[in-house]
């Protein structure tokens, strides 16, 4: 795992596979996120590859002539991981590191691993370390198994235990206290949710990057920081605004999604993103000068449906207008609003849109 707070960053070369030749510009662009993610991480990015393979091999994941032609690129070179594009299973990435002779990380562990070095409060420290733990226990293999009976003493361990059934039970004792605490903390989100039922909500969601807290801090007039990089916000701000609308409206920011999110992270965030699941009206921010904006509101929409908030309304905001002056919404499906959140352009009718709206569901 990629280790913070070092003088000197990490080198890495990154691999995707692609099933065919025609995939590979897409797998490109996948890699181009990737690099993103690793420079977040603490990584600079070296070299990268991409294989066009039929399908995943069940030892390596890549062939054998790549794994042999990455052991000459990183020999006397100064790359110190290998970052893959896709989850590898646990026998993959063991017998990678072995062959490799270096430090093999997954999309999943980048992810989480940014989110751990990220998360500042409470609740998003406990979830994140719940995911990490979710995503270890499966994991833990036999490899280095000894047996305890024959080292243990009579009473430290279970008779004929595994030191690898210890460590699975002691993450599952972790994995029970961090629910416990998250569900008192989930109390009190509660109590303070209950508070504001009679009011508006408002989520932001969206690709990560795509100017949610931007757009944010300009609806509510809110500091929260944003900035160039790949999931800067992990925790939900709320913001109950009354001045400039006509009812009183609460504005939540999210954590922004990405593809290949690792299942154990959203799990493990539904409690931040009930804030979302509870919302009256989404507003889904697009990043517009993104070329791959079409894919990521599709990805932005399958997290949605897995924390139950897809069939809540919602408003399609395609932000960065400034950088893509040639853009035109699409006509047809759900209302869309062209904004720049940074040069303040557009927002006149969103915010219209919105008044109009908190209107007709204050008269139901
Ligand atoms: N050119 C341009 N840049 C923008 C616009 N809106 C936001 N940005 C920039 O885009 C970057 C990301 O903005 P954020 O508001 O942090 O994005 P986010 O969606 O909250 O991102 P995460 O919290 O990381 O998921 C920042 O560098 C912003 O300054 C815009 O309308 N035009
Ligand atoms: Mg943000």
């Amino acid at each position: 795992m990629i280790e913070y707070g070092k003088p000197e960053r990490e080198k890495a070369l990154l691999v995707g596979l692609a099933n065919n030749s025609l995939q590979k510009q897409e797998i490109a662009d996948s890699l181009s996120e990737l690099h993103r993610l690793a420079n977040t991480a603490g990584a600079d990015v070296v070299d990268q590859r991409i294989q066009v393979r039929h399908k995943p091999d069940p030892a390596y994941y890549i062939g054998r002539g790549l794994v042999d032609e990455l052991k000459e690129r990183l020999a006397d070179s100064e790359i110190n991981c290998v970052i893959f594009d896709d989850q590898l299973s646990p026998a993959q990435q063991r017998n990678l590191e072995r062959a490799l002779e270096a430090k093999v990380i997954d999309r999943p562990i980048l992810i989480l691993d940014i989110f751990a070095s990220g998360a500042r409060t409470a609740a998003s420290r406990l979830q994140v370390e719940l995911a990490q733990l979710e995503y270890t226990l499966p994991r833990l293999t036999g490899a280095w198994v000894h047996f305890s009976r024959q080292y243990g003493g009579i009473g430290a361990k279970g008779p004929g235990e595994t030191q690898l059934e210890i460590d699975r039970r002691q993450i599952r004792t972790k994995i029970g206290h961090l629910q416990r605490k998250l569900a008192r903390l989930s109390v009190q989100r509660n109590t303070q949710r209950k508070q504001r039922q009679n009011l508006f909500k408002i989520a932001l969601v969206g690709y990560t990057n795509a100017g949610k807290s931007t757009l944010f801090n300009l609806l509510t007039k809110a500091g929260i920081q944003t900035a160039d990089k790949l999931f800067t916000t992990l925790d939900s701000t709320t913001r109950v605004m009354s001045a400039g609308y006509p009812c009183k409206i609460v504005f939540s920011d999210t954590v922004g999604f990405i593809k290949k999110l690792p299942h154990q992270l959203v799990e493990s965030f539904k409690s931040t993103l009930e804030e979302v699941a509870l919302a009256d009206l989404l507003l889904h921010v697009v990043d517009c000068a993104d070329s791959k904006f079409v894919d990521q509101i599709k990805q932005t929409q399958q997290v949605l449906s897995e924390i139950g908030a897809d069939g809540l309304p919602y408003l399609m905001v395609y932000n960065k207008i400034d950088l893509n002056t040639e853009f035109q919404a699409p006509i047809d499906g759900p209302a869309s609003f062209p904004v720049s959140a940074q040069e303040n352009l557009g927002l006149a009718a969103l915010k219209a849109e919105i008044t109009a709206r908190s209107q007709v569901n204050i008269r139901r």
